[in-house]
Formats: structure tokens, C-alpha cells, sequence
């Protein structure tokens, strides 16, 4: 792990500085990235751990004047203008522009590893209490909501509230239209689907908003005997069947710009328009964002009319595919649990339930942004293995 550095050199006329590590691997360093780098105290400001050196001060032709080794655990450079900088074996080494250590490094920071499932899902559970009170558990989850999309978490009071909680635990919740948090149950003039007693079909939340939330918790307050079932599919794992199985219908579902509205009052009063693609692609072509709600999909469809019939026809394609048994997981919340999925990735939606003059049926729900459940998730990490 700390291996050591046995010879440095300046290489193509001072544009390259080449590390050779004790175990006679190398790495290659360009100097523009290293003086732009510089960790020095006019350079770097330690205490916000930010650059502090301005772009208009950086001259991308820079070449090192001297570099050396002071002993095998820095290297030190003399620049042109005489400034000096000192770097550290192990901070080189994680920053070695090599394909694997930029994979391994990619790797550690934003976990890309991703389990798809199908109708054969085992629902990952952990107890509320352990995942409010043990830093372990707390990680395992995040990972676990990461790498697979979806955690229950079970035993938590049947009561409003708990949700807060988790906003505490992860940092904060994201704010919406719709309120801190939300009840989902059947009230008088809906100012949304969700809130009636109809079944929904598969779907993202909020594909109305520029950035949907990245996460969604549901808590069961309250389970109606008959009806109300939840489903859950793997979007990313459909979208990549859809892509093998129908180029076509995939190339026009993450092209297509379809518009989304919004408007009503809740939180406060909103009127709210968007355009989003439906599988939103990577530079690879790869899905890294599902944004489907069949609900919120505008009236308005700002695209040729002689496009319009090939789109349904796509969007027919990937709705049977989402909605075939082999990809859909069927499972019914019991009071005290708490559902928390990947909103980007994985489709979710219920069955309807009779209606009645009491509610007997009732959610609470919530959002985060991925920003916030990933910096947890690598303080915990951090916490976690720092302990043994
Ligand atoms: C929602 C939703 C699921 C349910 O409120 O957006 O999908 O089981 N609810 O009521
Ligand atoms: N609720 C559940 O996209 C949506 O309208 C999802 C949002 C009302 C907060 C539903
Ligand atoms: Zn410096
Ligand atoms: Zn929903």
C-alpha cells in the first residue's frame, strides 16, 4: 500500500515527470497537472482542501526547471519562476493516470457496481433502529441502495415522523411542491394521482423537475387489508433488454425530449414544466436515468406529428417489457416498514384498493438527492473502516 518511489525523471522536454515506484512499475505525470496541483500554502488552502491558485496563473506550456527526489517518500520540482512543490508517494500514486488506477479510483468514489434483478429479487432488509443507531449498518445500507436500487427497512413506529429521522441520519431531505414530506392516501380533489385510491402504473416520481429526486422512502403507516400492493422493476436492467432487443425503440425513448407538467398547490402553489427523455443515456449510450411518469407526461408534445405515433410505439415497447413477470417484483408493505429506492433507476408503482370514507391506507413519503445519500455513504465508509 505504501510503496515507495525509486528513481524520478522529467521526460519529453520537461512536459512529463516520470515516477518509478520500488516495485519497478511507473507513472507518468504531465507537468501542467502538477503545478496546477501544487500543495504548497500559496497554492492550496488547506483547511477548505481547495485550489487556491487562479487559472489566469497557470501557463498550460509550463515545463519543470529541476525535479528530484528528497528521499522515497517525495518528489520535489523547481519550476521556472523558481516556486517550488513538493508532492507525497501515496497522493501521486491514487492520482496515477493510468487506466486502472483511474478505474480503481473511480471505482472508490462513486461506487458504479450495479446488481440487476428481476421478479427473482431478494428485497434487502435491515431494522430501522439499526440503521438510525450503528454506523455499520447505516453503510451497509447506503451500499446496498446503491448497488441494488432498493433497501426495506422494517420496525419503525407506524406513526408520522420517521421519515425526518432518516433526513436526519443521511444529512437532510430534499424539499419539493408536495412538502417535506408528503401523505400519500385518498383525499378529496387530488392535486395528484397518487393521492386517490386508482392503481399506478410503473413510474418514476417527479420527472417534472429538472433534477427528479435521486431517492424516495416510503413509510407504511397504515396497510389496506384488501389491495394496495407495491411493485418494483429494475429500469436500468429493462432499458439495457430493451437495447438489445429493439435498437430502434431504444435510440427514439433516449432521444425523444417529452414535455411534463405539473400544476396545482400544495406546499405552495406550482406550475411547473419540463422536458425530459425517458432513458436518459450516458456518453456510452448507457441508461443512467429513468424519468417516467405516464401521469405527469403533458397534454402538449412538442415534437413532429409524424414522430409522434413511432414514439408510443417505443414507449409501448419498454412499458411491456417493465411490466412483463420476469422483470416485476410484486410485495405488500406492512405497517412499520420503510421502503427506500433508487428513484433514478428503479420504476415503482400499486395496486388500487377499495375507496371508502375512512383512509385505510397510508403513506408517508420522502425524498433525497443522490448528492447528500453518497456523501454519507463515504463518511460512513471512512468512519466505518477507520475503526479497525
Ligand atoms: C407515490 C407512489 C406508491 C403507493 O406516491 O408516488 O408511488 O404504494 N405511491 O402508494
Ligand atoms: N408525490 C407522491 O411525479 C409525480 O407526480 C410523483 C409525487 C405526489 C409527491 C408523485
Ligand atoms: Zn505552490
Ligand atoms: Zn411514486
Amino acid at each position: 500500500m505504501n510503496l515507495g518511489i525509486q528513481k524520478v525523471e522529467a521526460l519529453d522536454a520537461g512536459h512529463f515527470v516520470r515516477v518509478e515506484w520500488e516495485d519497478g512499475s511507473e507513472s507518468r505525470y504531465p507537468c501542467v497537472w502538477l503545478r496546477d496541483n501544487c500543495q504548497c500554502p500559496h497554492c492550496f488552502l488547506r483547511s477548505a482542501r481547495a485550489r487556491k491558485l487562479v487559472f489566469e496563473d497557470l501557463d498550460v506550456n509550463i515545463v519543470v526547471k529541476e525535479v528530484s527526489l528528497p528521499d522515497r517518500k517525495k518528489i520535489s520540482i523547481t519550476w521556472p519562476d523558481e516556486h517550488a512543490s513538493e508532492y507525497e508517494a501515496e497522493w501521486l500514486k491514487k492520482r496515477c493516470f493510468s487506466e486502472e488506477a483511474r478505474a480503481e479510483m473511480r471505482e472508490y468514489l462513486f461506487l458504479p457496481e450495479c446488481q440487476y434483478w428481476g421478479s427473482d429479487l431478494q428485497l434487502p432488509e435491515i431494522p430501522f433502529e439499526e440503521i438510525i443507531y450503528n454506523d455499520e449498518s447505516a453503510c451497509k445500507w447506503l451500499c446496498t441502495l446503491k448497488k441494488v436500487g432498493i433497501v426495506l427497512l422494517t420496525g419503525a413506529a407506524p406513526k408520522q415522523g420517521e421519515l425526518i429521522k432518516l433526513g436526519h441520519r443521511i444529512g437532510f431531505l430534499r424539499l419539493t411542491f408536495y412538502g417535506p414530506t408528503w401523505q400519500v392516501q385518498d383525499k378529496a380533489d387530488a392535486n395528484n394521482v397518487a393521492y386517490t385510491t386508482g392503481k399506478l402504473c410503473f413510474h418514476t416520481d417527479y420527472p417534472v423537475l429538472q433534477h427528479p429526486p435521486g431517492v424516495q422512502f416510503l413509510h407504511c403507516i397504515k396497510q389496506t387489508a384488501a389491495g394496495g400492493e407495491s411493485e418494483v422493476v429494475d429500469g436500468f436492467h429493462v432499458a439495457n433488454k430493451l437495447k438489445k432487443q429493439n435498437p430502434q425503440a431504444y435510440q427514439i425513448l433516449s432521444s425523444t425530449a417529452v414535455d411534463y407538467t405539473d400544476i396545482g398547490a400544495d406546499y405552495c402553489d406550482f406550475a411547473v414544466q419540463c422536458k425530459q427523455r425517458i432513458i436518459d443515456v450516458d456518453s456510452r449510450g448507457q441508461a443512467v436515468r429513468i424519468n417516467y411518469n405516464n401521469a405527469t407526461r403533458d397534454t402538449v408534445f412538442d415534437i413532429p406529428a409524424e414522430e409522434v405515433r413511432p414514439f408510443y410505439a417505443a414507449l409501448k415497447e419498454f412499458d411491456n417489457l417493465l411490466n412483463s413477470a420476469e422483470h416485476k417484483f410484486t410485495y405488500k408493505l406492512r405497517p412499520g416498514d420503510i421502503v427506500t429506492f433508487d428513484n433514478w433507476r428503479v420504476l415503482h408503482g400499486r395496486q388500487s384498493y377499495p375507496s371508502g370514507s375512512e383512509v385505510t391506507r397510508h403513506l408517508e413519503g420522502a425524498y433525497a438527492d443522490w448528492d447528500v445519500v453518497m456523501s454519507r455513504l463515504r463518511l460512513l465508509r471512512k468512519s466505518v473502516l477507520n475503526r479497525d
